[in-house]
């Protein structure tokens, strides 16, 4: 079977570390290329907190380049500390003093946009982190969209429930505009896993204990970065995510990641219009469904509902069995 080319645009934090693993160990994915934005943490830490996953996976061969540093129009506002300031844990004492020498040169937009255009309608984008990157693709060129095969986004809501505000998630509150601008502009085949989606679809915390006890390189290093970080802790979520979801580890990133990976993944998804509120106090950057077609929009969007669970958390407690040879 022809492998999958994937291309990751991240803002990494812990979740998409663990969706990044999640592709290097699937047998069905060709990495082209990972770009990075700013989002969990400053962009220059999203760019060595990626180099880091690679190397712990020992796929450095893999390219990695640097993008948006803040978003299209809003002020660039504080990062948020959900994984620390550094995005991964803020216990990473080692850090490589070379990282900037092995980025690649050039730009993440323009990498993004030579690289789907040497590929037209292969490259599957998945998007972890806020859009600013896939907003300036577009910009840039126009057709950008349709020479992707398809997009898999981690962000916005469908029920109007936020993470971030009350009624936003985090990477489409983040830059409210590029979310907006993608969502109207690009019309390949896009499935959204919002946080309803993966807050509904959570692992149990025993899973989490299982998944870091394994005996490889990547749980170990799951490990040490998600120690002491608060947002891996079940009590912090008594008060926060478990009021509406009730409780459980949730993986946020790697519900998109897991979606591209294997399409049967997804056992329920909405296919209609959606659209991003710019405007508001409250609900700035949330996303509206518009199931009865108000918006007189010609592009729907698959809105993940239900995910096969059980064979999501095989894929997960496999990707942290690495360094494995492909
Ligand atoms: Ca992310």
């Amino acid at each position: 079977m022809p492998k999958k080319l994937v291309i990751i645009d991240t803002d990494c934090g812990i979740d998409d570390a663990q969706a990044i693993m999640m592709a290097l160990a699937a047998p069905n994915v060709e990495f082209l290329a990972v770009t990075c934005v700013f989002g969990n943490a400053a962009v220059e830490d999203v760019c060595q907190n990626v180099l880091r996953v690679l190397s712990v996976c020992e796929r450095q061969g893999i390219p990695v380049f640097r993008g948006s540093a803040g978003p299209l129009v809003a002020a660039s506002t504080s990062f948020s500390d959900h994984f620390g300031g550094d995005g991964l844990g803020d216990v990473i004492e080692d850090k490589d003093p070379l990282w900037k020498e092995k980025l690649q040169q050039e730009h993440a937009v323009s990498a993004m946009i030579r690289l789907v255009s040497e590929h037209e309608k292969q490259v599957s984008l998945v998007a972890l982190g806020p859009l600013t990157n896939l907003a300036l693709a577009v910009r840039l060129d126009p057709c950008f969209p349709q020479k992707l095969r398809d997009l898999y986004i981690m962000g916005g809501n469908k029920e109007g429930i936020g993470n971030v505000t009350l009624c936003a998630e985090f990477n489409f509150a983040m830059d409210p505009e590029s979310a907006y601008i993608v969502l109207e502009e690009f019309l390949c085949p896009t499935y959204i896993a919002s946080w309803e989606y993966s807050c509904r679809n959570a692992l149990s915390w025993e899973f989490f204990e299982e998944l870091l006890s394994q005996d490889a390189a990547a749980a170990r290093f799951m490990k040490t970065i998600t120690s002491k970080c608060w947002a891996y802790s079940k009590e912090a979520m008594r008060n926060k995510r478990d009021i509406y979801f009730g409780p459980g580890f949730v993986p946020y990133d790697a519900y998109a990641m897991a979606a591209c990976i294997d399409g049967s993944m997804v056992l329920e998804s909405i296919e209609c219009p959606v659209r991003v509120e710019l405007q508001g106090s409250i609900a700035r950057g949330m996303m509206a469904l518009d199931r009865t077609n108000q918006l007189k929009k010609s592009h729907s969007a698959f809105v993940l509902t239900k995910c096969d669970v059980a064979k999501f958390g095989r894929l997960v407690m496999e990707s942290l069995r690495q360094p494995c040879r492909k």
